[in-house]
C-alpha cells in the first residue's frame, strides 16, 4: 500500500453503467484499491450539468453506488460517496471559476463535443465542467487520476489549475496531480459508429452493452454491431482503418485478457460472425455476473443509502481541513 499516494476519481450518475464504464474506469478502479488509498464518488453536481428528471437521478446515484460494488469496489477498503453530500466540491469549485481562465476553457473539446451546434442553449455548468472536476480532485489533495482518454484533457486543466492557485496565492497548498493511465483499452466505442465513444446518453441501445444486459440482450447486441463484409484483416495497420472491427477486436482482447497480436492470430482471415461469436461468450461470462449483483443490490435501497452516508462522513472529514486551509489563503474569514 503506498501511503504518498491518494486515488480519486468519479462516475455520472446519469444512466445505466456499460462496458465502456467497466473496461475504461471501473476495473481500473478495483484494481487500484488494493494498491493504495482510493476515493470513488457518484458526481451527481456533474450530471446536472444537463437536465436529469429528479427522481431518474436518485435512482440513478443508487443504481452508480451498486455499480461500484458489484464490479469489485470496497467500501471497507475505499471511500464511496456522492459528490453533492459534501460542500467543498462546489465551494472549491467556485475559487476555481476566479482562477481558471476562460481562454483555458474555450479549448476543452468535451464541451465543444457535447454542447454540439446548441452552443448557446448549454447550461454555463456543462461549459464550467472540468473547474468543478479540478475541485472534486484537489479537495481531497489527490496525487493521482485514473484517465480515460477522453478525460486526459480535463485533467490537464485541473493540473493548470493547482499551479495558478499555488502561485498566486504563493502557498504550496496543492499537490499537481498525475494521470494514471490505463494499460489496456482506454476508449470503448460505440457498437454502431467506431468513431464515436460508448456513451449512456446515445439514443440507441444497441450502440452500448449496458452492464445489465441479459446474455440474450448481449447475443442481439453483438450480432448487430457494425463490422465489415470483408474477412478480419490479418494486420494491425489494416485493421486501424475499420474503426468498428478495431473496436470488437480491442474489446475482446481487454476481455479476454490477450493482447491485439495473440487476437490477431486466432481471429485473422476469419468472418466476423467468428470473433462476435468468442466476444458474446466473453461478456456474458464477465458481464452477467456483474449485473446480476447489481440487480440484488438495488433490491436493499436502504444498505445502499447507508454505504453512501457512510462515506459521505469520511469524504467530509477530509475535505473540511483542505477547505479551511484554502479559504486562509483566498483571505476569506
Ligand atoms: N466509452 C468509454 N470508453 C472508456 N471509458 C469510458 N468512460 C465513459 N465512457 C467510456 C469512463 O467512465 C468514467 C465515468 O464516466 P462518466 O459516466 O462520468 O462520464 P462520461 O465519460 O461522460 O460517460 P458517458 O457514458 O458518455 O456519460 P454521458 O452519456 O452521461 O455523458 C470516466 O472515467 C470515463 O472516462
Amino acid at each position: 500500500m503506498d501511503k504518498n499516494k491518494l486515488v480519486f476519481s468519479g462516475v455520472q450518475p446519469t444512466g445505466n453503467l456499460h462496458l465502456g464504464n467497466y473496461l475504461g474506469a471501473l476495473k481500473n478502479f478495483v484494481a487500484l484499491q488494493d494498491q493504495t488509498k482510493c476515493i470513488y464518488c457518484v458526481v451527481d453536481l456533474h450530471a446536472i450539468t444537463v437536465f436529469q428528471d429528479p427522481k431518474d437521478l436518485k435512482n440513478n446515484i443508487l443504481e452508480t453506488t451498486a455499480g461500484f460494488l458489484a464490479t469489485g469496489l470496497d467500501n471497507k477498503k475505499s471511500i464511496i460517496f456522492n459528490q453533492s453530500a459534501v460542500s467543498g466540491h462546489a465551494e472549491l469549485a467556485w475559487i476555481f471559476n476566479c482562477v481558471a481562465r476562460v481562454g483555458w476553457l474555450n479549448r476543452m473539446t468535451q464541451f465543444k463535443e457535447k454542447a454540439g451546434k446548441e452552443k448557446e442553449k448549454a447550461s454555463v455548468g456543462l461549459y464550467i465542467y472540468p473547474n468543478l472536476m479540478a475541485a472534486d480532485i484537489l479537495l481531497y489533495k489527490a496525487t493521482h487520476v485514473p484517465v480515460g482518454a477522453d478525460q486526459k484533457q480535463h485533467l490537464e486543466l485541473c493540473r493548470d489549475i493547482a499551479q495558478k492557485f499555488n502561485n498566486d496565492f504563493k502557498k504550496n497548498i496543492f499537490p499537481i496531480p498525475e494521470p494514471l493511465i490505463q494499460k489496456n483499452i482506454s476508449r470503448v466505442m460505440s457498437l454502431r459508429d467506431g468513431t464515436k465513444k460508448m456513451s449512456k446518453s446515445d439514443e440507441s441501445d444497441y450502440s452500448r452493452i449496458d452492464l445489465k444486459d441479459t446474455a440474450d440482450d448481449i447475443i442481439k447486441k453483438i450480432k448487430k454491431a457494425k463490422s465489415d463484409t470483408s474477412s478480419i484483416p490479418d494486420n494491425l495497420k489494416d485493421l486501424e482503418k475499420k474503426p468498428e472491427a478495431l473496436n470488437l477486436i480491442n474489446i475482446y482482447s481487454d476481455l479476454s485478457e490477450m493482447s491485439l497480436e495473440q487476437v490477431l492470430n486466432e481471429v485473422r482471415g476469419k468472418d466476423y460472425s467468428y470473433l462476435k461469436n468468442k466476444l458474446s461468450e466473453v461478456l456474458i461470462e464477465v458481464i452477467c455476473p456483474v449485473g446480476k449483483k447489481i440487480k440484488n443490490l438495488l433490491e436493499d435501497k436502504s444498505y445502499l443509502e447507508k454505504v453512501l452516508r457512510e462515506g459521505t462522513e469520511k469524504a467530509r472529514n477530509l475535505a473540511v481541513h483542505n477547505i479551511k486551509e484554502v479559504r486562509n489563503a483566498v483571505g476569506f474569514i
